[in-house]
């Protein structure tokens, strides 16, 4: 399958953002028909060092079950051990040339927020954007002014062969205009995690 394809429904998530069990939401998550998924464990009370690992090969044991992409959020240090798709890093995270130098064969995703973020690095190197927050979100506390919709028309008008995923503060509800707007595929982090039926909510989006 493109890779293109392989980001339609896309799941972020680590467990900051899961009431329950991650591995419960996961699973659901797949019989939903999530496409790919971003293991993002970040935040003060994330886990680290072993239990991050330890949750890490829960996670990705059940994506290469289910044929979900695996993809782990700005750690390069787990990359080989998780045997990750790929790894996805924001604007002040690991460059990427030095990433692909370090994997030649995995999947690089990078986060822009703006057209200059555009321009810093090596896109040949990138093989797919995350370009947003395309909504207001509330699950990124950092997170830069919001894009809106029209901005990722004019990123595929200059790079239209660049995979890419809208993200933040999609919804069921406002899903279809990212879509609508070029992207590949949505990215998502609550309304997939917070859901009260996990399932539903994905098949949904
Ligand atoms: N990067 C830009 S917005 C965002 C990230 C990781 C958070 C998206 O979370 P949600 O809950 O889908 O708005
Ligand atoms: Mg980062």
């Amino acid at each position: 399958m493109e890779l293109s394809q392989q980001l339609r429904k896309y799941l972020i998530m680590g467990t900051e953002n899961c009431s329950r069990n991650a591995v419960d939401i996961l699973r659901e998550a797949i019989k939903g028909g999530i496409t790919a998924f971003q293991y993002r464990e970040k935040g003060d009370d994330s886990l680290r060092g072993y239990e991050k690992l330890e949750l890490g090969m829960k996670l990705r044991k059940i994506c290469s079950n289910n044929n979900v992409l695996f993809i782990v959020n700005d750690d390069p240090d787990l990359v080989a051990p998780l045997k990750a798709d790929g790894i996805h890093v924001g604007q002040s995270d690991r460059k990427v040339d030095l990433l692909r130098a370090e994997f030649p064969d995995k999947i690089i995703g990078l986060s822009v927020s703006d057209d200059e973020e555009l321009t810093k690095q090596s896109l040949e190197e990138v093989d797919y954007l995350g370009a947003g927050p395309i909504f207001p979100t509330v699950t990124k506390r950092d997170a830069n002014p919001v894009t809106g919709t029209k901005w990722i028309r004019s990123i595929k008008e200059s790079y239209p062969d660049l995979p890419l995923v809208g993200i933040g503060g999609i919804t069921e509800e406002n899903a279809h205009q990212v879509i609508e707007a070029g992207a590949d595929g949505v990215a998502v982090v609550s309304a997939v995690t917070q859901a009260a039926n996990v399932e539903k909510a994905v098949r949904n989006l």
